[in-house]
């Protein structure tokens, strides 16, 4: 087997910049991003994307929705399909396992995205679509050296007292009473708790947008709080639900 590991010093340099795998860009005098509409000559792309960061959490997905929906309708495209992929903790499921969700629930089980807008609060249903998960499911190959599963997503609007973690700066409950709420969780059908689903779920759904969710678990919550694997170990366990969603899309790509 002649696939060689990528070597972290030869795409990145120590200041953690990204290093290209092509000596020709530097050569370049500038370098046209053609299906992007950029260019790093017309653009200052450091002042435009240097600070680029992904948030956490409902707000941040919420507010990165209303605007990718609306490049959907400025762009004019046609049936999109989006894709949360990311990280999650397992409710009986071993880190490295990959979720699928089937819906998409908060701290209490609702199934839907509660908003205060303008002082009122309104209720959005996070719904997923079925057909989408069932198949990416059948994309799973039983090759694939972990699990592929679906089930019920919790999303929290925190991660240390929302879902549950003993291990915060504040805890106010005992050990018993996290395992009496993990487990009761798990029997109605969670089987992995995050922090975007909810959001994705149901904003997607009112805009009319297949979507779905998929990720990675990092650790069983059933057995524990911290996260432990080491860094190259998460490094290969999230590539897991792109993986998934690149078979997808190549399928997908095949059948037009
Ligand atoms: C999963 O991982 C992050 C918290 O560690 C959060 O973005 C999420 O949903
Ligand atoms: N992301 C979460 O939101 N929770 C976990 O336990 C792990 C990753």
């Amino acid at each position: 087997n002649d696939v060689k590991e990528v070597d972290e010093s030869r795409v990145r340099y120590p200041d953690g910049t990204v290093r290209l795998r092509n000596p020709n860009i530097e050569l370049m005098d500038q370098d046209i991003l053609y299906h992007l509409a950029l260019g790093s000559g017309s653009h200052d792309l450091v002042e435009m994307f240097g600070d680029v960061k992904h948030g956490m959490g409902i707000p941040s997905v919420g507010i990165l929705l209303h605007e990718v929906i609306k490049l959907m309708y400025h762009a004019k495209v046609r049936d999109p399909v989006f894709f949360r992929i990311g990280t999650c903790g397992g409710i009986g499921y071993e880190g490295g396992t990959v979720i699928i969700s089937e819906e998409a629930v908060d701290g209490a089980l609702r199934n839907v995205l509660e908003l205060t807008v303008l002082g009122k609060n309104i209720q959005r249903l996070a719904k997923l679509d079925k057909r989408l998960v069932r198949e990416l499911k059948a994309l799973s190959d039983p090759e694939d050296p972990y699990d592929t599963v679906t089930g019920k997503t919790m999303c929290t609007y925190d991660f240390y007292e929302g879902q549950g973690r003993l291990d915060g700066a504040f805890c106010d409950f005992t050990e018993n009473d996290k395992m009496e709420y993990l487990e009761s969780i798990h029997k109605a059908g969670v089987v992995n708790i995050e922090m975007e689903s909810l959001a994705f779920a149901a904003l997607t759904h009112h805009a009319g947008i297949k979507a779905a969710v998929i990720c990675v678990t990092l650790l069983d919550r059933l057995k524990g709080d911290q996260v432990l694997a080491p860094k190259e170990v998460l490094d290969e366990w999230q590539q897991r639900p792109t993986k998934l969603v690149c078979r997808y899309i190549k399928k997908y790509l095949q059948m037009k």
